[in-house]
């Protein structure tokens, strides 16, 4: 699929969460590059990667896979060349969601009941990875108003036959409390250089509430997702979706905001599992430094 059809999916939601996104990204330029008949390659590239960069704007994986494009485009002989690289880089890319599910279906113990909120295709991996080695758990899905990607998740996980119960997202403190909610884990859309994660509207809330009643909250996280800008004082835009998503009619009088990404700070937040293990949220700024070198050889921060 080009990358502007694939711009259009993914503003519409047909391909959401952060790695789906940034990956159908690459692979739209996979497919591209080696297919380039125009006359004004770079101009072109450059066309595509604004198109795509602004299609959703709080998941950070997106910008961090196409500005890896545009420096192998910068850095590569020849068109065969880049589409190899960008190749390798978004298998990576799902061999660390892999990684991911290995690693975090051991912080999973049997019996756990678990607590997530919204769609994340990494949380929903290390699950199924906890459940196909044996351990029983249970999960409880937020329903994740406006859009429901909690649906989603609790079809998916009750697909595979584990036990799932789903409650509205206000319901939260009382199932922390009465169904003895044991870890909260969830996925990231951006981790900024101070530990902070920007994920679905209500993370927030669901991660205070865990964090007040001692409960660990786990976030899983890839490395593309950490946010080099953050390091120099950029600050995440939170996307706002249309206000249909949340009442299909106008109200007279009544103005609705519909914004659909927050900030849980760090401090709520007990470990992330990424690709290279687990970490505390604090330790956010030597993942850029250690793993993001690519991206600081081109910026030169
Ligand atoms: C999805 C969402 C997910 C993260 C992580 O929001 O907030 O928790 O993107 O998902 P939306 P993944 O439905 O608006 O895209 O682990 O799949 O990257």
């Amino acid at each position: 699929m080009n990358p502007t059809k694939t711009a259009d999916n993914i503003k519409s939601m047909k391909i959401r969460g952060a790695q789906e996104i940034a990956i159908a990204a690459l692979k739209s330029f996979e497919e591209w590059i080696p297919a380039y008949k125009g006359s004004n390659f770079q101009k072109d590239l450059e066309k595509n990667a604004k198109i795509l960069k602004s299609s959703r704007p709080s998941a950070v994986s997106l910008p961090n896979a196409i500005d890896f494009v545009l420096y192998v485009a910068k850095n590569s002989g020849n068109h065969g060349e880049m589409a190899k690289r960008i190749e390798k880089f978004r298998k990576e890319q799902e061999e660390a969601t892999a990684k991911i599910a290995k690693i975090g279906a051991k912080r999973i113990e049997n019996n756990d009941t678990i607590l997530t909120h919204c769609n994340s295709r990494t949380v929903i991996d290390i699950l199924k990875e906890a459940w196909n080695s044996g351990k029983k758990i249970n999960v409880i899905c937020t329903e994740t108003r406006p859009w429901n990607q909690g649906l989603l998740t609790a079809k998916q996980l009750a697909s595979i036959g584990i036990p799932v119960t789903l409650i509205v997202d206000s319901a939260t403190r009382f199932a922390v409390e009465k169904l003895k909610v044991d870890k909260t884990l969830i996925g990231a859309d951006t981790i900024c250089v101070n530990g902070a994660v920007i994920n679905k509207i209500g993370t927030s809330q669901v991660a205070l509430i865990s964090h007040e009643s001692n409960v660990p909250v786990m976030v899983a996280c890839q490395t593309l997702k950490f946010s080099l800008e953050t390091i120099t004082g950029e600050l995440i835009t939170i996307e706002e979706r249309p206000h249909t998503e949340i009442s299909a009619h106008p109200i007279k009088g009544v103005k609705i905001l519909n914004p659909v990404f927050d900030a849980t700070p760090p401090e709520y937040i007990d470990v992330m599992i990424t690709e290279h293990g687990l970490i505390s949220p604090h330790m956010a700024y030597e993942i850029l430094r250690d793993y993001m070198g690519w991206k600081f050889a081109d910026r030169k921060i």
